[in-house]
């Protein structure tokens, strides 16, 4: 697809080498005079959070010089969060890795040029592999780069340079809902469209801070015309359940017995939708046994919510017409995640809710792109939703890539935990971290800055020079960013959209894309990826791997489709849709319902027999209990709709930074803080076993008694969270660390 930039600027072509040599230094955002106004217009899908807002960019001379949030995009219509208003600024940043920087002998980052990075890093690289064996070195990547990038770094890792291990920040947001999915319903497969918000009569969310994280799925709940019921289920009385028609405040981490609670009601009541369950599941009688003992009495004294509330919402689940189950990270970051979203999943099964509009067991993604990365990432599944284990889909791959079937692993890679804990063992000597800031947000941080120290050898590729993890790099690449380059995202209702280059990345910054084609040629594997010439002839690639699968889009008809807002996968030939074509002026809702696909309609699941399972497992208390050194429960999570995870983008912009809370700060109730002589406002010690933060007290009732909140944002947070992982997603339960608060001892010198 021709953007505005190539028209001016031509696609760069001939050898690596030469395009290289192309990329001039001293670019930021243009400044033009208040003269020059936009000459043209193009639609970019928003690169922060997974809803995908379409945001059309304005542009003069084919350069961005502003934005305005898409009237006619199916997702948005016309709406955006500060952040997506807010898009182009980071991009302009003074921190921005203008040149790849390589640690000196004296362990200072210096400006070096690209032959000399990629030298640094085949031989860094390869020195690791020679000494310790190839599986020595590995990856973390990321839900953040578009789909062609993400896929082009797993093939070239593993099939070209001989790595097993690699994984991404997905795994500390996503993985959950990936292994309810699959075992649940035989395929990673959110089924719904936004559309079902604004269908149901019924919206149950668990674990989720809808209004702060997905402001415009929100909006589109306020367009509900059915008049719903809004459960929220949530320790806290977030934004989202200060909103809500009933808000369920349970004990942290009591989901699970909450959820089974419900289930019994709705089996005792007699709500179960019997032709479904009888149809289309597995598991009815072993379920409904396992039940029985979730009387309303235990679940009462285990949860901390009245037998009459549990009555109440297990009444709107259980004979709502249209009742749809929502979860996020309340339910994704605990130590029995997957099994807490499966006892959302049986909800909906036992009721007969999915399938239809307004229903569904949905699980609401993070970030813009970690759809993509679940799909093509090759991290834990093999291109395509593919699995390493399986042969015929090993042979499969090779065979359309024309790579011998040798090079692809014949199992999946370390989860990401593991890979840091072979860190610490030795195993893992050499670490290529790619759009994600680990030494911020990875869980027990006071334990991670440690380990990566003990590597050999660590390169960061990101946007800036001054993440956490940047800092301690020995090798720096610099990256271009969102509007710098193109490719596709998938969002959170399954739907295709595209990154368009609109701005010109600073100085020698490259495309990831790029970047991971400069190291194929300067390891030596190249050729195995000349086939892969730009993004949108990998998306052909890609839409070969997925011939068969669920997630079939080999209906698309390249980009141009794709930037029509039209494509859900799967999309083959037999779901193309007409292109919607623009909204006319006068037409306030664009939600075509043509392009609001949802899955299962048939009832039929991606099992070998196509019913869906319902699954169960036992409650089990977190590991880390409160204790008399530290009484209260810390959770963690976002802040405001205006900071994104370590800052690193939002930070960089005075109108982000106006909105959101000045510096650290930790929510507490008043009752417990006038227990500790605290005041609001005050400088207080947040500290666990791990770790300690300096944080100003936020007194407020909504967070409730035992329990404290801290968001993500600042670094320190995770100095203080307790390394534990559900068992079947490895995914960390970020919400659960017993905790102290109280007021600064003056004699305490510890930093
Ligand atoms: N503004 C903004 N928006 C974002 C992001 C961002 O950084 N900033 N990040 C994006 C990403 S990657 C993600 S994954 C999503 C996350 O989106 P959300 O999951 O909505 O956000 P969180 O604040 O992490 O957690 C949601 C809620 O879980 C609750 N919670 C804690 N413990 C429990 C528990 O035991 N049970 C239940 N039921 N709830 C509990 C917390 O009180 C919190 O309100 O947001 C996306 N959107
Ligand atoms: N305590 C606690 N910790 C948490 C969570 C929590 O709720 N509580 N939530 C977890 C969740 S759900 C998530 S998703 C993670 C997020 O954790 P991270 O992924 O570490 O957070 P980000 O700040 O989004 O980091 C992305 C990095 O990629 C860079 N970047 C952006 N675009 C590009 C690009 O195009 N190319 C390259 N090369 N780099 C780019 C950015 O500058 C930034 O440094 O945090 C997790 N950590
Ligand atoms: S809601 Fe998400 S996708 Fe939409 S503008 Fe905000 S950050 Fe971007
Ligand atoms: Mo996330």
């Amino acid at each position: 697809m021709k953007t505005p930039i190539d028209l001016i600027r031509p696609r760069r072509e001939g050898p690596l080498t030469e395009r290289l040599a192309r990329e001039r230094p001293g670019f930021g955002l243009p400044q033009l005079p208040a003269t020059r106004q936009p000459t043209a217009t193009t639609r970019l899908i928003c690169g922060f959070c997974a809803t995908g807002c379409g945001l059309d960019v304005h542009l003069h001379d084919g350069q961005a010089v502003g934005l305005t949030p898409s009237n006619d995009h199916p997702v948005n219509l016309g709406m955006a969060c500060p952040k997506g208003w807010e898009a182009l600024t980071p991009l302009a940043a003074p921190d921005r890795a203008t040149t790849p920087l390589l640690k000196d002998q004296h362990g200072h980052l210096k400006p070096v040029d690209w032959t000399t990075a990629l030298d640094a890093f085949v031989t860094g690289m390869r020195a690791v592999q020679a000494e310790h064996g190839p599986e020595s070195v590995a990856f973390l990547s990321t839900g953040q780069i578009v789909t062609e990038e993400m896929a082009l770094l797993g093939a070239l890792a593993k099939f070209g340079m001989g790595m097993r291990h690699g994984d991404g920040n997905t795994r500390q947001c996503m993985a959950t809902s990936v292994a309810a999915y699959k075992e649940s319903f035989g395929f990673d497969a959110p089924p719904y469209s936004y559309d079902d918000l604004e269908e149901s009569d019924v919206i149950v969310l668990v674990g989720s801070n809808l209004c702060l994280t997905h402001p415009i799925m929100w909006e589109r709940v306020t367009r509900n015309p059915h008049n719903p019921e809004i459960v929220v289920i949530d320790p806290r009385r977030t934004e989202t359940a200060s909103a809500a028609t009933v808000h369920l405040p349970l004990l942290p981490k009591s989901d699970l017995t909450l959820l089974y609670g419900l289930a019994h009601l709705v089996i005792a009541n007699g709500w179960v939708d019997d032709a479904f369950v009888h149809d289309h599941t597995t598991g009815y009688d072993e379920l409904a046994a396992h039940l029985v003992a979730f009387t309303p009495e235990r679940v009462s004294a285990e949860t901390g919510i009245a037998p009459a509330e549990l009555e109440r919402v297990a009444r709107l689940i259980g004979t709502g017409e249209r009742v749809s189950l929502w979860w996020t990270m309340g339910v994704n970051q605990s130590h029995q995640g997957t099994r807490t979203a499966q006892a959302i999943i049986n909800l909906a099964l036992l009721t007969g809710s999915i399938g239809r509009p307004g229903t569904g067991a949905n699980s609401i993604t993070g970030q813009c792109n970690a759809m993509g990365s679940r799909l093509f990432s090759n991290t834990t599944n093999l291109l395509g939703g593919h699995d390493f284990a399986n042969p015929e889909h090993r042979l499969k791959v090779a065979q359309i890539l024309g790579m011998d079937q040798a090079r692809i692993p014949d199992g999946p890679s370390w989860a990401y935990d593991r890979i840091i804990e072979g860190i610490n063992k030795g195993e893992i000597r050499g670490l290529w971290v790619i759009a994600t800031n680990s030494a911020h947000s990875w869980i027990n941080q006071h334990e991670t800055r440690r380990l990566f120290d003990k590597l050999d050898f660590l390169v960061v590729q990101d946007l800036y020079t001054t993440t956490e993890t940047a800092e301690m790099a020995d090798l720096v690449l610099p990256a271009a960013g969102w509007a710098e380059k193109e490719g596709t995202f998938i969002n959170s209702e399954r739907r295709l959209g595209m990154v368009k280059r609109v701005a010109r990345a600073p100085g020698q910054a490259l495309a990831d894309f790029w970047i991971f084609k400069a190291i194929a040629e300067a390891w030596g594997c190249g050729h195995l990826f000349a086939a892969w010439t730009d993004p949108e002839t990998v998306f052909g690639i890609l839409q070969e791997l997925s011939a068969g699968q669920p997630c079939d889009i080999t209906g698309v008809r390249g980009y141009d489709e794709v930037d029509t807002g039209v494509v859900q996968w799967p999309y083959r030939d037999e779901d193309r849709v007409e292109p919607l074509g623009p909204a006319p002026a006068d037409r306030v809702d664009a939600t075509d319902r043509r392009a609001q696909r949802r899955l299962f309609a048939d009832g039929r699941f991606f099992t070998p027999d196509g019913r869906a399972r319902l699954v169960w497992g036992d409650p089990v208390a977190p590991i880390e209990r409160p204790s008399t050194e530290y009484p209260l429960v810390l959770l963690t999570g976002r802040g405001s709709s205006a900071q994104w995870h370590t800052g690193t983008r939002t930070s960089k912009s005075a109108t982000l930074r106006a909105l959101a809370p000045d510096g650290p700060w930790v929510e507490i109730d008043p009752a417990d803080a006038a227990e500790r002589g605290i005041e609001g406002g005050q400088e207080v010690v947040v500290r666990t076993a791990r770790g300690r933060m300096i944080a100003r007290a936020h007194l407020t009732p909504t967070v409730g008694r035992g329990r404290v909140f801290v968001s993500m944002h600042d670094a320190r947070t995770n100095q203080l969270t307790f390394p534990s992982f559900d068992p079947q997603s490895r995914q960390p339960s970020y919400k659960f660390a017993a905790v102290q608060v109280s007021v600064p001892n003056p004699w305490d010198l510890t930093p």
